[in-house]
């Protein structure tokens, strides 16, 4: 059903060649002369030509799933995150033979012509990735499946370093317009905010409620499309735009102002001009309210126009659909549909409820208490009055239920109640979410124990079956198959093409370790990957690397629990080893970060800082320049981890036990053949479980001793006095010795470490950390024992495949069948 195909025998939509199309695009679309056209124009005409087949295959897609009665999947995000497109798509459709014989004949190379393209940055972090990688295997699968979310106008910001510091730039992505995205100006909705419920009778007598008044925004649609591998399948992701409502009345009390009136009018495009860039902290800002309302409400009503369409009896609204909430952003979707059925389609509040609770299901994907999202009662009641009354009356009646249950158990519903009393009262978003759902699930598999026994505890008891685990996956397209060409072929050579879509092919490999030639020609795999960095290097950052060195990387968000600070403190204790043992022999070092951190987040920028000035003083020290050097890569995105993951030969994982719910980008470097240090926390455990613990470097607390410890009051300057290697390092970040004049840059991070309890227990994890490090520049140097470890990476990685991941929501939550 899924073959991939053998590139000649790819469905071919267009009969005539991609560069012919490309030609003629670029003279009929762009209106630009084709005779000798440059990089530019063969980039966009290529992506014409690209889509076109795409568009035509969507079509008879869509088509297909009216056809076939399919039930359809909705995915819900906030974000995604899906790289640059060309070569993907090139990929999927299996035209990249066509392709480079187009650019041939203009003498460009396909790596020139991505040059041009920029990435969309619609997404954070590893949340948005993941709903990317998600799509990608949707579509491989087969799946009636529909991703949605919103056309910010700015991206994530542009991060540059300049003196050392994080300074963020707009991201104006769509500057030269964006062929990928087709806007859909037809067919508008209006989306409510503010306003007022009105209440009235019906024939019955029911009491029945009314939104009026308010502001009005539109929202279009811009399609982007998702090619599934070889398999003529096509998908789309709808990201909404907030527009001005149309019939816009220059209000009388506004005469003679006109400009005034068109101006407030503009404002509304507002909504989707920007994403909020911090990665798990939401910022609890109205505009971001409006956002989540605006892409959810929007959504609800293609789901309702479509179903519309098929003349079914409401009820059978689940059977038809189902809404996955990529975290609690979207679940205002809930008391939306609760307001469609019962205000507009005037069903009753027990089908009504019955109706979503069959529909949605929540993923979960983190702990942190900051990180759990909550609105101001107050704001809500002004922004979406109708939904505040609904969510009062969903929490009215599931607290008469849970008192009726758990009579003996008085402060339970304070509990899990959907509205909290504090200072403030405000709505619990993870509790709306999982009262509406029928299906909760964590990422990995220590993440969904912690949901049971911590942070949803209560809510186990009350809903025992709609708690489950979906490890998170990552797609091998991109993550192998794409980034990493040579190993790929690699591969193909020795198990064919099957892998890509079916990566447990991927263990065929593992008695190839034990094969003296097939380690060679891995290792120089590896090798061009790595002169592939260095040169990036080199022209980015000024500094010359030594590929036989050991590629050690952490990229990332920038977050005080991910722990870059522990990687920055062992790093100065090497340097002040070497320093003081000249005549040391060291296996030559690369420690090489990328990340970005939220522009209000001092604490994370301030570590960026100082990992640039720790990089600054030892790049330049004559003594120890041969064997450590320590890069910061700036505007860390997509495409530089495409070319980071492949030529990584040390995977940094190193979050405090117990906070990172899964991470994701410790699957596609130890995919690419990496060995991953890393803590016992998120999908590390599973990693270690599958690829053997004798090719994985876990190292210190694991999540219960982290919680033991801080039961017994753990006090990080007894560390301090005890370790006088570290103390060493503290006191140095606490001194001008890497900020020449200033002594104070860095007391900030010296006091969360110490005074300010070092409440991710970087100290208490530092010694066993830098033994770790040191049995790892050891077996580095050992060239078989290495290599054998990097194959049994890659090869015990096929579970981590998103496919996987997929085929689990699909058969265990979504109940959907692939069509293809
Ligand atoms: C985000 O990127 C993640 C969690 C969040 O709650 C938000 Cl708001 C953003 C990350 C997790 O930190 C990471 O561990 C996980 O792998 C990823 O989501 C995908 O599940």
């Amino acid at each position: 059903m899924n073959e991939p195909l053998a590139e000649s025998e790819a469905p071919q939509a267009r009969n005539s060649a991609l560069g012919e199309d490309a030609l003629w695009h670029i003279l009929y679309s762009l209106g630009r002369d084709n005779a000798h056209p440059d990089k530019h124009k063969c980039y966009w005409g290529l992506v014409l030509a690209v889509r076109d087949r795409m568009l035509e295959k969507w079509a008879s897609v869509q088509r297909q799933y009216y056809e076939n009665d399919d039930k359809r999947l909705y995915y819900l995000s906030l974000e995604f995150l899906p790289g640059k497109f060309l070569r993907e798509n090139l990929l999927s459709l299996g035209l990249e033979s066509e392709a480079h014989t187009f650019l041939r004949k203009y003498s460009f190379s396909l790596d020139q012509i991505m040059d041009v393209e920029c990435e969309p940055g619609l997404g954070n972090g590893g949340l948005g990735r993941l709903a990317s990688c998600y799509m990608d295997s949707m579509a491989t699968l087969g799946l009636p499946a529909f991703g949605y979310g919103i056309r910010y106008s700015y991206g994530l910001f542009r991060q540059e370093i300049r003196n050392g510091r994080q300074v963020e730039m707009p991201d104006n992505w769509l500057h030269e317009g964006n062929h990928w995205l087709i806007p859909r100006p037809h067919g508008l909705y209006p989306i409510r905010f503010y306003g007022t419920v009105h209440e009235w009778q019906d024939d019955d007598g029911t009491l029945r409620h009314d939104w009026r008044g308010g502001d009005i925004v539109m929202a279009m649609a811009n399609d982007m499309y998702v090619p599934g591998y070889r398999n003529g399948h096509v998908n789309c992701i709808r990201l909404w735009e907030a527009r001005p409502h149309k019939e816009f009345v220059l209000s009388s009390f506004n005469a003679g102002d006109y400009i005034g009136s068109v101006q407030e009018k503009i404002k509304d495009e507002n909504i989707s001009m920007v994403l909020y860039p911090s990665d798990d902290a939401p910022e609890g800002k109205t505009l971001r309210l409006k956002q989540q309302y605006f892409f959810v409400a929007a959504t609800m009503r293609d789901l309702v126009r479509r179903f519309k369409k098929l003349n079914k009896p409401w009820d059978q609204l689940p059977e038809k659909n189902v809404v996955q909430l990529n975290e609690t952003h979207p679940s205002i979707a809930i008391p939306e549909l609760m307001r469609i059925l019962l205000d507009e389609e005037l069903i009753c509040w027990e089908d009504s409820w019955f109706i979503c609770q069959k529909l949605f299901a929540y993923t979960n994907h983190t702990i942190l208490p900051e990180a759990l999202e909550t609105w101001p009662v107050e704001l809500m009641e002004r922004l979406l009055p109708r939904h505040m009354q609904i969510i009062y009356e969903i929490n009215r009646r599931f607290l008469e239920d849970v008192r009726l249950h758990f009579r003996d158990e008085p402060d339970l519903p304070s509990r899990v109640s959907l509205i909290s009393d504090g200072p403030e009262k405000v709505v619990r978003m993870s509790h709306l979410a999982i009262v509406g759902s029928f299906s909760i699930n964590g990422v990995s598999a220590l993440h969904t124990q912690i949901l049971r026994d911590r942070v949803f505890h209560d809510f186990i008891r009350i809903f025992p079956d709609r708690f489950n685990n979906k490890t998170n996956g990552i797609t091998p397209r991109r993550w192998l198959r794409q980034c990493n060409v040579s190993l790929s072929w690699l591969l193909s050579e020795h198990l064919g093409c099957d892998w890509v879509t079916d990566l447990d092919q991927l263990e065929r490999i593992r008695e190839l370790a034990d094969d003296e030639e097939f380690r060679h020609d891995w290792e120089q795999c590896r090798l061009t990957n790595k002169k592939r960095l260095a040169d990036h290097i080199e022209k980015r950052n000024g500094i010359t690397v030594n590929p036989h060195s050991i590629f050690d990387v952490q990229a990332k968000r920038f977050h005080e629990y991910k722990r870059q600070l522990l990687n920055v403190l062992h790093i100065i204790s090497l340097y002040n080893h070497l320093r003081k043992n000249p005549e040391v022999m060291m296996q030559p070092r690369t420690f090489i970060f990328g990340g970005k951190a939220a522009p209000s987040y001092w604490m994370a920028k301030d570590i960026i800082y100082l990992i640039n000035c720790v990089a600054r003083r030892i790049n330049s020290d004559p003594h120890t320049r041969n064997v450590l050097k320590v890069i910061f890569l700036a505007n860390y995105n997509i495409s530089l981890s495409q070319l980071l993951v492949p030529a990584t030969d040390v995977s940094e994982q190193i979050s405090t036990a117990g906070y990172e719910a899964s991470g994701t980008g410790n699957m596609k470097f130890a995919l690419n053949g990496a060995l991953t240090i890393g803590t016992r926390d998120g999908a590390n455990i599973e990693i270690g479980e599958r690829v053997g613990q004798d090719n994985i470097y876990l190292f210190g607390l694991c999540e219960q001793e982290v919680l033991d410890m801080r039961n017994r009051g753990y006090d990080p300057w007894e560390l301090y006095k005890n370790d006088g290697e570290l103390r060493e390092v503290l006191d140095m970040i606490n001194s001008d010795e890497f900020t020449p004049g200033n002594p104070t840059a860095f007391s900030g991070i010296f006091n969360s470490l110490l005074s300010g309890g070092d409440r991710f227990m970087v100290l208490a994890d530092y010694r066993a950390y830098a033994e770790t490090h040191q049995r790892i520049a050891h077996e580095f140097g050992d060239r078989e024992l290495w290599i054998r470890k990097s194959i049994l990476n890659t090869a015990g990685m096929g579970f981590f495949s998103s496919d996987r991941a997929v085929r689990e929501y699909m058969d265990d939550i979504w109940g959907v069948k692939p069509d293809v």
